[in-house]
């Protein structure tokens, strides 16, 4: 298929006009990539490329005694081998941006000093012709290591006075800290309520599993200074930081991302790899290719979520929810990444979920522990907060005796009260929770369902439901609009694709907005040399803030194109009408009928504009030129909501689960694009069912990583999956004018506690840790026997 070709039968389809935003538009990115014609950054290879191979530390914790290197430097077609040393005496200052903690730690570097703090953690770099000479040069460095204890556990860390300590300026390990809420009001709502119930729970630790591991080709020019091209989310973040960590001008980096294999956060931030692709292609003037393996990606991280924590629920008899409150240990992982450190300050930011309570109190503690960064992980603590208060619900239901769904109904926030401000500083914009809350129910049957004992194979039949909300959008994006001389447009935005599908998305706001076909709009993402500086894709927030962008740009263009007309047909550009392509005179205001246009004798059309915003005969007052760019900011967060539910099967004699039915309602405002915001929702819930059912990062107490590839790391695969089963509502935000909110993490954070309260449902008991793997479910029908 041609991706170009405007596929006009599924927009007839999906749509009740003809308007591109809204309908189910093909992903116009898919004929490239599922053919193999799109380009990745490994697939790049500048003339005389060489490949970099990282020597990765063996322990969890250990100080550095000597590294030889001399072994591989005499080795065939070994251009170098670099320690921390060789960074040090370099102009480069070599560690990554500081995380901004509380404690005064040194930040990351990009190869270890004279200490090691997680298994993995790149101790030196080998330079080689082609990448296996470089991994066997690499496994010739001899270090000699003196391993000191580890510490994989963040409470352990904080609490236990005899845990080692990783950094002397953090003598309890905590990193930082954070408290949101009020502490006595929450107290004194405990205090009067009729009952309380706790839970002690762990939120697994989990790795993005991205079909692309990260990969960096470093490249260095006297005269132009550094291309790095890299697999990124952000690539105005990553060249900020890469700046940072060489020691130069942001102007002296140009950072370029082709297509990208799937992020789930972890190619947002910055890591030793990229950093030394361009260190070591200054240093061999030479282009130098860093492609991570699985197991470098697994050991390297950066990980997510490993929350450890403690909350209760204040529950009045008739279901009333009074207060909550949480203390959480949180990971950090040795050193702590960028703002990932920070994260626990957003997790209990969405304890409310989506109800009315008055008091809520959280205490976090973010915590070194001798294992990879944590950082984002797809949802980046919002399904952390999530999954506490739906467990939390669940587990109050049955020490009440009250139908789960109905303790969730008398508490939810009702549509009146929006914007609903909740006691832990989040401000939600706009929604109505029971409509999408009862399509789910609707849909599962819940009312009809048969209880536990029910069924007649011999399995447990359990009903989870989960509510949720997810903040979206936040900071700054851009967005450039540029019409070329024959019209056609030329988009670009800060944000950057790596499997959302923007290109499709962007298109159609943008063919809306100047009312154009949509094949003759083009969208580039991932060149900081030819993009206005952005933020880029993470938080749920491209179509919120990038999508306001171009579409204001598109307005702002569109505007000067009138100008232009007017000029041309010799009024004034108030009686200007606009419609499909062609300005017309029309009346004193600027709509214009369809009658209009094809009646009147004077009609210019926007190719023709176009031609004249780039040639002679423009007003003095107007310069040439027809392009706009926006730096579109959005105030607040939107709140995007929905209920999953899901129905499950366990077999009691073996611990396997099967999800039989799973259905998600979602409502993120107006939806650009119905077709891929399903996709986005079906990728986030295989995650999130992957974090409840399979995924675990595991640490052997000496901090070696066990789950090192995919053999032992349990992604799901699609035979593990269910249908997934959609539908929505629409509630728009009233903070952007597209009234858009975002939709790229609610499955993950949704799927783990529906999940899990499924499976508690069906055998009856209130809490098991995930993931329910058919160990850890067989081991909780064992326990409740023994009882
Ligand atoms: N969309 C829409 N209407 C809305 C909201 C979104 O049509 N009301 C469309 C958008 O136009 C866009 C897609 O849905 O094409 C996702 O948009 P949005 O919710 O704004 O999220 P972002 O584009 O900012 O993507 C980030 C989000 C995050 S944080 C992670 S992690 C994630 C995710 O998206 N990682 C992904 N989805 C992923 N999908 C793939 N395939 N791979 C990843 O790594």
């Amino acid at each position: 298929a041609d991706p170009s070709e405007h596929d006009q039968e599924a927009v007839d389809e999906d749509a009740d006009t003809d308007a591109y935003t809204g309908s189910g538009e093909k992903r116009r990115e898919d004929a490239a990539l599922l053919s193999g014609r799109a380009e990745y950054t490994d697939d790049r290879e500048p003339p005389g490329t060489v490949h970099l191979a990282f020597v990765r530390s063996e322990h969890g914790h250990a100080d550095l005694e000597e590294i030889d290197t001399s072994a591989a430097e005499a080795m065939d077609d070994v251009l170098g081998a670099y320690t921390w040393a060789d960074v040090e005496a370099s102009p480069s200052p070599g560690r990554l941006q500081p995380p901004g903690l509380d404690r005064d730690v040194p930040a990351h570097p990009v190869l270890a000093t004279d200490r090691v703090r997680y298994h993995g953690q790149p101790v030196a770099v080998v330079v080689a012709e082609d990448r296996y000479r470089a991994r066997d040069a690499a496994a010739a460095v001899d270090v000699e290591y003196d391993p000191l204890e580890a510490v994989v556990d963040p409470e352990t860390a904080a609490t236990d006075s005899e845990a080692p300590r990783l950094f002397e300026a953090a003598p309890d390990n905590i990193a930082t800290t954070a408290e949101l809420g009020d502490r006595d009001a929450t107290e004194e709502a405990f205090a009067a309520a009729d009952r309380t119930v706790s839970i002690d729970l762990e939120n697994n630790r989990l790795i993005s599993s991205a079909l692309e591991p990260r990969a960096a080709i470093g490249e260095f020019d006297p005269d132009e200074g550094f291309t790095v091209t890299v697999t990124s989310q952000s690539p105005h973040g990553h060249r900020r930081k890469l700046a940072h960590t060489l020691g130069v001008r942001e102007g002296e980096v140009r950072v370029v991302s082709p297509r990208v294999g799937g992020g789930f956060g972890h190619k947002g931030h910055h890591h030793p790899g990229e950093a030394m692709a361009a260190w070591c292609a200054r240093e061999l003037e030479v282009p130098v290719k860093w492609t991570a393996t699985r197991s470098g990606n697994y050991l390297e991280g950066a990980h997510g979520r490993d929350h450890r924590t403690t909350a209760e629920l204040a529950i009045d008899d008739d279901g009333t929810i009074r207060g909550l409150r949480a203390e959480t240990y949180a990971s950090v992982g040795g050193y702590g990444l960028g703002s990932g450190a920070r994260m626990p300050v957003r997790y209990g930011r969405l304890l409310s979920s989506q109800y009315a309570i008055d008091a809520i109190h959280c205490e976090t503690r973010a915590v070194f522990t001798t294992t990879a960064p944590i950082h984002s992980y797809r949802g980046a603590g919002r399904p952390e907060a999530i999954y506490v208060t739906e467990r939390l619900i669940d587990v109050a239901a049955d020490e009440l005796g009250l139908d789960p769904v109905e303790l969730r109904r008398r508490n939810l926030i009702s549509p009146e009260a929006f914007p609903y401000e909740t006691p832990v500083g989040a401000t939600y914009d706009s929604g109505d929770y029971e409509p999408a809350m009862d399509k789910a129910l609707e849909a599962i049957g819940y009312d009809e369902r048969t209880d536990a004992t029910g069924a007649d194979d011999g399995r447990l039949r359990g009903v989870g439901i989960a509510n949720y909300v997810e903040s979206t959008g936040g900071g700054f994006e851009s967005g450039l609009v540029r019409v070329l001389p024959d019209g056609d447009v030329a988009v670009y935005a800060g944000t950057h694709s790596h499997g959302q599908g923007h290109e499709t998305t962007y298109a159609q706001l943008v063919a809306d907005a100047l009312e154009r076909p949509i094949d003759r709009i083009q969208v580039s993402e991932g060149d900081t040399a030819a993009i206005p500086t952005g933020t880029g894709t993470f938080g749920s927030r491209s179509t919120i803030v990038g999508g306001n962008a171009v579409v204001e740009s598109a307005e702002k263009v569109l505007a000067k194109a009138r100008r232009i007309a007017a000029t041309e047909l010799g009024v004034d550009s108030a009686q200007i009408g606009y419609e499909d392509g062609t300005f017309a005179v029309s009346g004193a205001n600027d709509s214009v009928s369809a009658e209009a246009v094809s009646g009147a004798d004077e009609t210019v059309s926007f190719e023709d504009i176009a031609d004249t915003a780039y040639g002679w005969g423009l007003p003095d007052d107007l310069e040439p030129g027809l392009e706009s760019t926006t730096f579109y900011d959005l105030d607040g967060a939107a709140y995007t909501f929905g209920t999953h539910a899901c129905v499950v099967a366990v077999d009691p004699d073996t611990g396997d689960v099967e999800l039989e039915r799973y259905f998600a309602v979602d409502d993120c405002g107006e939806r650009v694009n119905p077709l891929i915001v399903e996709g986005q929702v079906h990728g986030g819930v295989a995650q999130g069912i992957g974090q409840a059912r399979y995924e675990q990062v595991a640490y052997d107490d000496d901090g070696t990583l066990l789950t090192e590839t995919m053999d032992s790391y349990g992604v799901p695969r699609a035979a593990d999956l269910p249908s997934i089963e959609t539908d929505s509502t629409v509630t728009p935000s009233p903070l952007n004018e597209l009234g858009v909110k975002g939709i790229g993490e609610a499955g993950t954070i949704a799927a783990p506690p529906a999940v899990v309260n499924a499976v508690c449902d069906a055998l009856d008991i209130t809490h098991v840790d995930m993931p329910l793997t058919e160990e850890h479910v067989w081991r909780a029908i064992s326990d409740q026997n023994e009882e």
